[in-house]
């Protein structure tokens, strides 16, 4: 059954989120980068290789029921704050706003009664759980190290060792 062109939409919208995703951590490994935290670029790195996949996922699910990408323009990101802590708390505060985003588009799904569709977005609903897991730790981490350059040192070396495995979305 072909999309229906809200549903197509909702999608086009999304998918534009994830390219913005992906720009935002891309700006964030910069930030990084200049800090000379390595594990932490690598960790940023990591997170746009995943947002990819996540818009690259959305892009070839609309091709593949009959409907048409839109290729909407990618705002500009503005990172709040530019301590790890601060960078790590707009981390969070996005993937909640993603994750709010991603039920949305769950919601016109269940409207339509497009049940394939409500099925293939299950991934993106357990994948967002993840997410804010995994960004939700490096922040209380964060919390707890303060000041202690040591402390920042030794959680470089840890977010080092993360290492990409592409996600299959179907
Ligand atoms: Fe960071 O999450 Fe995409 O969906």
């Amino acid at each position: 059954m072909a999309i229906e062109k809200k549903m197509e939409h909702a999608f086009n919208e999304q998918i534009n989120k994830e390219y913005f995703s992906e720009y935002l951590y891309l700006d964030m490994k910069t930030r990084f980068a200049l800090m000379n935290l390595p594990g932490f670029v690598n960790w940023f790195d990591i997170q746009v290789q995943e947002e990819r996949a996540h818009a690259e996922g959305m892009y070839n699910y609309v091709l593949e029921r009959g409907g048409n990408v839109e290729l909407f323009a990618i705002d500009k990101p503005e990172i709040k704050g530019s301590t790890p802590l601060e960078i790590f708390k707009h981390v969070l505060e996005h993937e909640q706003y993603v994750t709010s985003r991603i039920n949305a588009v769950y919601d016109v799904a269940e409207e339509l009664k497009d049940r394939a569709a409500m099925l293939f977005l299950n991934w993106y609903v357990k994948e967002q759980v993840e997410e804010e897991a995994s960004v939700g730790d490096v922040l209380a981490k964060l919390e707890l190290i303060g000041d202690d350059k040591q402390g920042l040192l030794a959680l470089d070396k840890e977010l080092a060792a993360r290492v990409f495995n592409p996600p299959i979305i179907k």
